[in-house]
């Protein structure tokens, strides 16, 4: 009987072993997500290593985590790009399945039909907190789907686009860390983290302006003082885009407070500088929140995905704003760190920022909602493939219809311009392994070339027309129809059939 006892007592202490065993295996991981508003991934080192930036952060997020090369966001149909491309985080949507904003422009409400009633339901901090994940938000206000954002239990919103720690990047960290500190929960969490730099106005603190070299500049009869200490010019930097980009007085590419219509290189090296002061203030902030997160001890058991609704140009091919196809602007900078990804890996990915739900549903061991699109890259992450899809479609329709789109398949790409009521029908061919940075025969100008002083001349320009790559382009234009198709794009170019 004494023996039975205890072997039952040894079966019992197995037992509780066991299920604590497995209840610490199958802790739930937190997320924190960190979106920035509008940052070309070429601002960073880790995909520009000619660039000045120090973001230490950053950096080390890369060294302990996966960097991915392939990261779009897939576009926009107002000049309010960020709108789509946070609708397309919070829903797993793509663009032409979005709710839209009671817009009256041509086109706008015939997608409608295509979006669930009850999206808002299936959405990001909806999905977490049905899961039993807590919800937190800080972001700036506006410019997203705010039924979706209603859905986090705990929201902090507020833009902060200036230069001391109340005004600006600092407020959003400070926002997390009261959270973490107040926090009583033993339940895993869910905080996203929203800046609302390097957005303009890019007032940085004054010793990172200092630091770059920038000025805020408000005076539009002066330019700004040139400085060597600022960003050089972008490598595709150009005096003025060679044809018109179709959405007339288009805010981003007129009044941007310090660089207004100018491309000359002073502005665009003092607004590059301003750019960069807010990137490393935002990095310090990031900083901030890892070592919370550290001390608490939860660094560990928490994926840290870095990115930015979309790139943007700041002189690149003689543009300043986000409303182009450029790779600058269509790419976004993507960096996830967190248990099980292979530190210091990288892959090219082809992922698009709605593919961001599905992915970290993966991650959590949820089921993705109904309502889902998207498709999970945590195979990327575990590293057993390359890429989630082989073609990718954008499109920028903001502006004078039907607009921009392009599509990517392997190192080519395939840009097309149908705008100002069919005064501009342009189309651009690419070869992105031979071209990276979209070289056009304008940057081959004198002007432009002194100016790069000594960066690397375009090997290769638009190849539209060659003869050579004729075959290439018929491909390229047939697959762009066909992702029009599939997406259900309303509109066709002007060399392109009606249906
Ligand atoms: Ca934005």
């Amino acid at each position: 009987m004494f023996m039975s006892d205890r072997r039952l007592l040894a079966m019992l202490s197995c037992l509780i072993l066991v299920v604590v065993c497995s209840a610490k295996e199958t802790k739930r991981p937190n997320f924190l997500f960190v979106l920035v508003d509008d940052q070309s991934p070429f601002d960073l080192k880790v995909y520009n290593q000619s660039s000045i930036l120090d973001s230490p952060v950053i950096d080390r997020l890369a060294s302990e985590g996966m960097v991915l090369d392939g990261a779009y966001h897939m576009g926009s149909w107002a000049g309010a790009v960020c709108t789509p491309s946070r609708h397309m985080i919070m829903s797993g949507r793509t663009v032409w399945h979005l709710p839209r904003r009671g817009s009256k422009k041509p086109g706008a409400d015939s997608s409608q039909s295509l979006v669930p009633a009850t999206l808002a339901d299936h959405t990001l901090a909806a999905v977490f907190n049905r899961a039993g994940y807590d919800t937190m938000r800080t972001c700036k206000n506006g410019n997203s789907y705010a039924a979706a954002n209603a859905k986090f239990t705990v929201s902090r919103t507020a833009t902060k686009r200036g230069g001391t720690k109340e005004t600006g990047s600092a407020w959003h960290a400070d926002q997390v860390l009261n959270y973490l500190d107040d926090r009583k929960s033993d339940a895993p969490f869910l905080i996203y983290l929203g800046f609302s730099h390097p957005h303009d106005t890019r007032d940085g603190t004054a010793d990172l302006l200092t630091k770059y070299g920038a000025v805020n500049h408000r005076d539009r009869s002066s330019l700004p003082p040139g400085n060597s200490k600022q960003p050089s010019l972008p490598v595709n930097y150009l005096p003025a885009h060679p044809f018109h980009h179709g959405h007339p007085n288009l805010r981003d590419e007129v009044n941007v407070s310090g660089v207004w219509e100018r491309r000359d290189p002073r502005t665009i090296r003092n607004e590059l500088g301003r750019e960069f002061a807010c990137d490393e203030n935002i990095d310090r902030q990031i900083g901030r929140v890892l070592q919370r997160l550290e001390t608490l001890g939860e660094l560990e058991n928490t994926y840290v995905i870095y990115t930015a609704d979309h790139g943007m140009a700041i002189g690149r091919h003689g543009l300043q704003g986000k409303q182009n196809l450029y790779q600058h602007t269509w790419r976004v900078p993507l960096i996830v760190k967190g248990p099980g990804i292979e530190p210091g890996s990288r892959a090219e990915g082809n992922v698009y920022l709605l593919d961001v739900l599905s992915t970290l549903c993966d991650l959590a061991d949820i089921q993705p909602p109904v309502t889902n699109e998207g498709q999970s890259f945590r195979p990327v992450l575990d590293g057993d493939r390359e890429t989630v899809r082989d073609v990718l479609y954008g499109v920028y329709c903001g502006g004078t219809k039907p607009g921009m789109r392009c599509v990517k398949k392997g190192d080519w790409k395939l840009i097309k311009y149908d705008v100002m009521e069919g005064a501009v029908q342009e189309t651009q061919l690419f070869n992105l392994r031979e071209n990276p940075h979209e070289f056009l025969s304008e940057h081959h100008a004198p002007v432009v070339t002194r100016l790069m002083n000594g960066t690397p001349k375009a090997t290769q320009k638009n190849l539209a027309n060659d003869p050579r790559y004729s075959a290439k382009r018929q491909e390229l234009e047939a697959l762009l129809l066909s992702e029009q198709r599939r997406l259900d794009d309303p509109y066709r170019l002007w060399d392109q059939p009606n249906h």
